[in-house]
């Protein structure tokens, strides 16, 4: 665009802005708020997104082509409106302006609410994979919850975790379209009986109770391309708001606790992450979102299809994200039978041919197991379906491997009065796949072998991806320019492009400016650092960072302990030889994790000790960030030099912390455990801190004993003093870390930390010795970038399109 254009378009801006603030707020632009800045920029941003969100609906039902939906129980979306002014290439026309008008962009975009409608990784994929469909322009959306809370706030109180409501709808939500005339109901409780209805055996469900759910959807906005795709949130009411004839009855309170009965089905986001707990409500909303979504789909595409379900299989895929969605197999399965009136197995055939599955975990405690007992309850003709999907499935297991009742049991989706959803999952969907080429391997050979041996077919590896536009262009603008000045823009929807990169792998010219960029980003990680806890970091320090869920195989303890040795060799010699480092944490732990909640105490008495330590506190620092969210990772990825990644080997299905960080050129410290195995191909070995255990070394351990902690204890001083530190009043009076002392000693240390300590503290020395040396340093972490192009979440889904939903 020449430069009148521009200006014009400033212009015309400017002047639809001033009314919107009018609009907003009944006050001028000199009186507004940076709320409603904020407000008006983002409905301004909305109507132009709604005319292509439009456009794009409507060519999806010109020319119906195959849709995809995801259904998943979270979806961590981050803030919207950066994201948006920039897939519509409004940017320049948008921070100018507001310049001119002496506004303060980032200061308006900091009022967006984060919303915290996932728990970590899972959730952040879902949002990462639409992300990306929209930018290939697939038609792609997304089914969920609209949970009133999210993600409870984090607070640092005394060094402890203190959880805060979030609140995150107080202010409204500018980029939510709420869709009453689409609303579903949803059944629960209640009798099935069998009736014959003009010679059709027809299941007819009575005394249910109703419960409402109405649809907000969001736009998905690809990049530069006018696609638009749907998140489409569901939210629970009442029928009829208040229950009128109680309310006339004068039972007022019992009228109040009706509505708030169902709205607390989606009130708040169950705050656990990797792990089940069995609770009614998690079951109502599983079903919840899954019936109101599915009940949608179908009748959408009836709407397209001459008002019949025929073709379903082939033109609708529903991708389940792990297994919280597992009941939309028995739930398509009932619409085809009981509403659309098709028999078993013509249902059958297109539920497997519709349904994929990607699981997210190997950890045990992850797995869904309900009670027969609460489920036939509450959802008694969904029961009565598994029953019947199980009772033939395990007819065709006797069929294929006669008297094999071992076989039957282990592979059976109800058993010990319990409904196995993974199982579930598995026998409805006609692919399953894990998250990495390590734990795909990992689900074929131990978690889940036997449906291995009978489905070979069905399994699948797709290894995890991240969205470039939100983790490297949009939170990385200097990077970004760099990388535009020196390797042209076409990275910018092809990131294998990176690898151009390569050819500035000895240029110092280049390295001058990339490390002039990351010492920029630092400064402004040290800025952030200081304005939130006062502490004062050395941008020119190593910022090693390690920020995810608490988690005991995440071993965030392995990383404390290692500093609390370090700090135990600097008061020895305060002239030990080593590059100062800022070691920086942030995450959440669930609630009622009792143990991750004690490593955050830990974290933040180590913190403690060292940072007012003025024999260390030139060398080492420790920061722990309170309330992780998908805007402070932002923030904390392009000032990282070290991403550590050091999960016990075999227990993080991918990770895809360490995919974002390496895109802005951290270099990873590892174990060989996820998608490390496939950072570490990608990038070579010179070009990769790993340290530990394999996988495999793990599962033999596990299997066959010969691992006891207290041996190491034994041979080595420096862990027992370091442990010896956690019980002996080291961090003052009523600071005592006994949970951890015993579970790595009494406990025998069931995530080896100890067996891998020593392997730890010599990686990072390596780490120490390699940074020290810049010209080294710098090639490693441009390497990173320039290698990142396979953890483009662009790859993922194709992948995805060609192997498992064979989308055209
Ligand atoms: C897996 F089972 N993940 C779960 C869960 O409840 N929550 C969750 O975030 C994660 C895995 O831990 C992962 O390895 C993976 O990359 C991610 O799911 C997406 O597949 C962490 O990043």
């Amino acid at each position: 665009m020449d430069a009148s254009d521009k200006s014009q378009q400033k212009d015309a801006f400017k002047k639809e802005f001033i009314k919107k603030i009018e609009e907003v707020s009944g006050n001028c632009l000199a009186d507004a708020s940076v709320l409603k800045q904020y407000q008006a920029l983002a409905e301004l941003v909305m109507e132009k997104i709604s005319a292509e969100w439009a456009q794009t609906n409507m060519q999806y039902n010109k020319q119906p082509t195959k849709q995809v939906y995801f259904f998943s129980i979270e979806f961590l979306i981050g803030r919207l409106l950066n994201s948006y002014i920039n897939n519509l290439s409004l940017e320049e026309i948008v921070t100018e302006s507001l310049d001119e008008l002496g506004l303060d962009y980032e200061a308006i975009l900091a009022q967006e609410s984060d919303p915290g409608l996932g728990n970590g990784g899972l959730g952040r994929l879902m949002a990462c994979y639409l992300d990306s469909s929209a930018a290939m322009k697939m038609p792609a959306h997304g089914n969920g919850i609209r949970y009133k809370y999210g993600l409870f706030e984090q607070r640092i109180i005394n060094a402890e975790q203190i959880e805060v409501a979030d609140n995150w709808l107080k202010n409204g939500y500018p980029f939510e379209i709420r869709k009453p005339d689409k609303s579903v109901i949803v059944k629960y409780y209640g009798h099935v009986h069998a009736e014959n209805i003009n010679g059709n055996l027809t299941f007819v469900h009575e005394d249910y109770e109703p419960i409402m759910a109405v649809p907000y959807d969001i736009p998905i906005m690809g990049y530069h391309n006018k696609t638009v795709n749907s998140l489409r949130l569901w939210s629970a009411e009442p029928i009829d708001g208040f229950d009128l004839p109680t309310f006339n009855q004068g039972q007022f309170l019992y009228a109040v606790r009706q509505k708030s009965e169902a709205e607390a089905i989606s009130q708040i986001l169950y705050p656990n992450d990797s792990g089940f707990d069995g609770k009614l409500l998690r079951l109502k909303q599983e079903y919840f979102f899954v019936c109101a979504g599915l009940k949608r789909i179908v009748s959408h595409y009836k709407r397209n299809n001459s008002n019949s379900v025929d073709g379903f299989g082939e033109k609708i895929c529903i991708h389940i994200n792990d297994t919280h969605p597992a009941m939309c197999g028995p739930e398509l399965m009932r619409i085809f039978m009981d509403e659309e009136g098709l028999g078993w197995n013509d249902a059958w055939k297109m539920t497997v041919a519709s349904l994929s599955f990607t699981n997210h975990t190997v950890m045990p405690e992850a797995l869904e197991k309900w009670s027969v007992d609460m489920m036939s309850k509450l959802l008694p003709r969904i029961y009565m379906i598994i029953e019947e999907i199980n009772r033939r499935f395990i007819e065709e297991l006797d069929l294929n491997y006669p008297n094999d009742p071992d076989r039957n049991h282990s592979l059976s989706i109800i058993k010990d009065g319990q409904v196995h959803m993974a199982n579930l999952s598995i026998v409805t969907s006609h692919s399953i796949n894990g998250v990495a080429s390590l734990h795909s391997k990992i689900l074929r050979e131990e978690t889940f072998h036997g449906f291995y041996q009978v489905f070979p077919e069905r399994f699948n590896s797709v290894t995890n991806g991240v969205s470039p536009r939100r983790f490297l262009m949009y939170n990385n603008p200097k990077l970004k320019n760099l990388l535009n000045e020196s390797i042209g823009n076409e990275w910018e929807t092809n990131l294998f492009q990176l690898k151009r990169l390569l050819n500035f792998i000895n240029d110092p010219v280049f390295y001058e400016k990339y490390n002039a960029i990351k010492l920029s980003n630092k400064s402004q990680l040290a800025d952030y650092i200081s304005r939130r806890i006062g502490l004062h970091v050395d941008p020119t320090s190593i910022f090693d960072i390690q920020v995810k869920r608490i988690h005991e195989y995440k071993r965030q303890l392995l990383n404390a302990l290692h500093i609390l040795y370090l700090y135990n060799r600097l008061k020895e010699n305060p002239n030990l030889e080593m590059a100062p480092r800022t070691f920086i944490f942030a995450g959440k732990a669930a609630p009622g994790y009792y143990y991750a909640k004690d490593v955050i105490k830990l974290i933040n008495a180590i913190a403690e000790l060292v940072n007012g330590d003025n024999t260390v506190n030139t060398k080492i620092k420790v920061a722990f960030l309170a309330n992780f969210n998908v805007s402070l990772a932002e923030k904390i990825y392009p000032a990282a030099n070290i991403s550590e990644q050091i999960s016990t080997a075999g227990k993080e299905a991918s990770g895809t912390s360490n995919m974002k960080f390496m895109m802005n050129g951290a270099v990873t410290l590892g174990t060989m455990d996820g998608a490390n195995i496939e950072i570490a191909e990608a990038v070579g070995p010179t070009n990769i801190v790993t340290f530990g255990l394999t996988s495999e070394e793990v599962s033999n351990y596990n299997k066959y004993g010969g691992y006891r902690s207290v041996d190491i204890f034994e041979q080595d001083p420096r862990i027992q003093q370091v442990l010896h530190q956690l019980v002996d009043g080291t961090f003052g009076f009523g600071l005592n870390f006994q949970s951890i002392y015993d579970s790595l000693l009494l406990y025998n240390d069931p995530y080896f930390v100890l067996k891998d300590f020593n392997a730890y503290t010599d990686a990072q020395n390596r780490v120490d010795h390699l940074y020290r040396n810049e010209q080294i340093w710098t090639k490693m972490s441009i390497t990173n970038i320039a290698q990142s192009g396979m953890f483009s979440s662009d790859r993922s889904i194709s992948d995805y399109q060609r192997e498992i939903w064979t989308v055209k």
